[in-house]
């Protein structure tokens, strides 16, 4: 039986080891167990990462030094289904479109399940799927690394900008990892894409296989839409050509995106309390997010930012404040250097404010906002060192805020 030892013991490992049960054997390490448990990787056929190991983890380096198949979650799902894929990935706004074209493939009566980094690891789905079944996929660039002949009937590309820099170095490493997803695709498959973003459609062009659909904000427009902004326009858009490449009819897409209410910590409203707003945009876990979510509010902002160093630059997330942001209340490792930044490019300085949790900057949120004001949490960072992700993050200050 092969061996396969897995790296890492949150939700995908264990999903992939209970995918994995009676056709390898299976060992799981984490690097938070203690050292006399680390097992001789010679002793195994393959190494599985979980999407939160780094190629760099030294695991991983010495699998590749020994020449053993390194490989991930999404791939040992791939390898044991006959289900067909729908894979999403782009920087931002992955989750709101696997959502949204998940309740249209619903909808349209397919066998659908949502799944990958939404936060459903997909091997856990594919033990009860069938042949026919849609496995809607959000697709991270860390899940992109270590598949090999992982293949989506369609794919789609969002967009691209900087994020998890710390990780991917460059962002040019960082867009070749995402241009990944398309990597099996053939003639009979489609690659949706953003006729927007330059990088989208630089990759577009250099496909060989599938039959490419471009999207554009620009060119086409959704009347009927409940969830806020150009960015989300950009993600209808983008769940409509997906539902087309399956044949499904615009009448049923159209229905679902004008019922579409959006999904937890994406610019979610939270509650009005003496006029002000509060709203969670913990998802915003990168620059180009928070820009999207100070763009799809109105001027009068407390932006709540900060938390885990991803190396990323914030001066166009700086600039686009655009005079709407009145107070910046800074969270986390990334706080100082963003403080920094926002200085340097003529925000005041009286008015950024250190807290040292959530719970002091909901206090001082709601402390200095004043009426028609929104108290709005975007972090621009991840939320590890605080928190275990962004939902535990959203959550906390959701409850934060529900008991001012
Ligand atoms: N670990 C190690 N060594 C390491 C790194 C981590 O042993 O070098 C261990 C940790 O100690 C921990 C475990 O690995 O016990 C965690 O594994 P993981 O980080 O892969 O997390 P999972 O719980 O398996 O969740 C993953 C995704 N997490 C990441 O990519 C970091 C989830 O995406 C995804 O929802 C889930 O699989 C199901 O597919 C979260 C995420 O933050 C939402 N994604 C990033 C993003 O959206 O920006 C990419």
């Amino acid at each position: 039986m092969k061996k396969v030892l897995i790296i890492g013991s949150g939700k995908s490992g264990l999903a992939a080891e209970k995918l994995l049960k009676g056709k390898c054997e299976t060992y799981i390490w984490d690097d938070n167990m203690p050292l006399d448990k680390r097992p001789c990787v010679e002793d195994f056929d393959e190494v599985l990462l979980s999407p939160g190991v780094p190629l760099t983890n030294p695991i991983a380096q010495e699998a590749k030094q020994l020449n053993k198949k390194i490989t991930g979650e999404l791939e040992v799902a791939f390898e044991n289904t006959k289900a067909s894929f729908v894979a999403i990935t782009g920087t931002n706004g992955k989750t709101t479109t696997t959502a949204l074209v998940g309740e249209i493939f619903k909808a349209a009566g397919f066998d659908t399940r949502v799944v990958g980094n939404i936060g459903l690891p997909v091997s856990e789905e594919v033990m009860s799927a069938n042949d026919d079944t849609k496995l809607i996929t959000e697709v991270s660039s860390f899940q992109l690394e270590t598949i090999s002949d992982f293949h989506a009937h369609i794919s789609a590309l969002l967009n691209i900008t900087p994020d998890h820099l710390d990780r991917h170095k460059t962002f040019e490493n960082y867009a070749s990892i995402k241009a990944r997803i398309a990597n099996k695709q053939n003639e009979n498959d489609f690659f949706v894409y953003n006729l927007e973003d330059p990088t989208c459609v630089r990759i577009a062009e250099s496909l060989k296989g599938p039959k490419l659909v471009g999207f554009s904000s620009k060119i086409n427009h959704i009347d009927n839409i409940f969830i806020p902004g150009d960015h989300n326009m950009q993600n209808a858009l983008a769940a409509l050509a997906i539902a087309r490449c399956m044949g499904i009819s615009d009448d049923i897409s159209l229905k679902v995106i004008a019922e579409f209410k959006g999904v937890e910590h994406r610019i979610e409203f939270v509650r009005e309390l003496d006029g002000v707003r509060y709203v969670n945009d913990s998802k915003g876990t990168n620059p180009d997010s928070t820009i999207k979510a100070i763009e799809a509010t109105a001027p009068g902002i407390l932006l709540i930012a900060g938390g885990y160093e991803k190396n990323l630059d914030f001066t166009e997330l700086i600039q686009s404040f655009n005079g709407k942001v009145k107070k910046l209340l800074m969270l986390g490792e990334v706080g100082p250097r963003f403080a920094n930044k926002a200085i340097e490019l003529g925000f005041n300085k009286d008015d950024i404010i250190f807290c040292k949790d959530m719970a002091e900057c909901v206090e001082l949120g709601h402390k200095l906002a004043v009426k028609g004001d929104t108290v709005l949490l975007s972090p621009a960072s991840a939320s590890w060192g605080m928190y275990k992700n962004f939902e535990e993050r959203g959550k906390d200050f959701k409850n934060l805020v529900n008991k001012l």
